[in-house]
């Protein structure tokens, strides 16, 4: 067993790299930047770890299948005004290895260890305290998409090294809300994977169906600024290998969000069917009835569908070059009767 360790990892970044090359380092408390050359001469830099997929071992091991259908409550008590109070506790890290793709490792940025970070859930009006812990070597916030007061943010509050911060606030509005770091470089802090999903759900609830999430996201594993794969939930290629299995009759609703760096759109096409579309969730008359979505970054919102004929379909992005670099999945519609989830 080949234990990780920085200086070999140092020592052998050479798959995809011709050379280092003697350039100034740059370097500040935050950020601690490194610039190289990759085989085709283009200089990168990056403050993440440069790791050697020979001999690097996997710290994390991330289950798309159990991500797709978990949602987090948090710690539930009730205040003495009555409030439903909400607690949750979330940890970045920004020292973990994970194999994305079959012999393809990137130092992930995680909050609660895995990309994306949990799904967290409320219902409007509910007070959320949520205890933040930076494990991490560099600074990170949680900046959560939503209405707040300024101080909870997440931007001008910087969380350094084994720092602490709770972030309290009302659920609100009802929607779907992404939340992320805000440290800079933002870019960076993002795409490493410090991202998750907040879903605030109306006080009378909504109607009874096969819910899931789709994080959409890009992994740039050579720190050239762009994504070398894409995928919903981070694995490329994940669901069309693993199909996602629904029922025929069922109504069946995606929290679907749009994290890729990079790339100033992204989209999602749906095959053999249509779905309503609620735009950021906010509203609960669908805006769109349609077979595809285009999203730019955070864009996020909720799709609803109910497959009539039983089969195989896919979705996926409708811009090739996501597709094709992993971000494709399949629905596998059972026709043999289901949970009940009425359309
Ligand atoms: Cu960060």
């Amino acid at each position: 067993m080949i234990t990780r360790s920085r200086a070999v990892l140092a020592a052998v970044l050479v798959a995809g790299l011709s050379a280092i090359i003697a350039l100034p380092m740059i370097s500040d408390a935050q950020t601690e930047r490194r610039t190289f050359v990759t085989h085709n001469g283009a200089i990168v830099e990056t403050s993440g770890d440069v790791l050697d997929p020979l001999y690097t071992p996997s710290d994390v091991e991330f289950d798309p299948d159990e991500f797709l259908r978990n949602f987090e409550y948090g710690r539930v008590s009730v205040s003495e005004t009555g409030q439903t109070v909400r607690e949750f506790t979330i940890v970045a890290r920004d020292d973990l290895i994970q194999e994305v793709s079959p012999g393809v490792f990137y130092n992930v940025w995680t909050f609660n260890g895995t990309v994306p970070g949990p799904t967290l859930r409320a219902t409007e009006g509910d007070l959320l305290r949520i205890h933040f812990f930076n494990n991490g070597s560099k600074a990170h916030t949680i900046h959560f998409h939503g209405i707040h007061p300024a101080g909870m943010d997440g931007v001008f509050e910087p969380v350094g090294s084994g720092g602490r911060f709770l972030y309290e606030f009302e659920a609100g509005p009802v929607g779907v809300h992404p939340y992320h770091c805000h440290i800079m470089p933002l870019e960076e802090h993002i795409t490493h994977g410090l991202y998750g999903m907040l879903i605030v759900d109306p006080k009378n609830g909504r109607a009874p169906a096969d819910e899931m999430v789709m994080v959409l996201n890009g992994l740039d594993t050579d720190f050239d600024g762009e994504n070398n794969f894409y995928a919903a939930n981070t694995i490329p290629f994940y669901y069309q290998h693993h199909p996602i299995q629904i029922n025929a009759g069922d109504l069946v609703r995606i929290y679907v969000a749009n994290m890729v760096e990079f790339d100033p759109i992204n989209n999602f096409h749906l095959h053999g069917n249509l779905y309503k579309y609620y735009p950021t969730g906010t509203d609960v008359v669908p805006s769109f009835y349609t077979d595809m979505i285009t999203l730019s970054q955070t864009e996020r919102g909720i799709m609803e569908f109910t497959y009539e004929h039983p089969g195989k379909y896919l979705f996926h992005a409708h811009k090739v070059e996501f597709s094709e670099k992993g971000w494709t999945g399949v629905f596998l519609v059972r026709g043999d009767g289901g949970a009940g989830y009425g359309s």
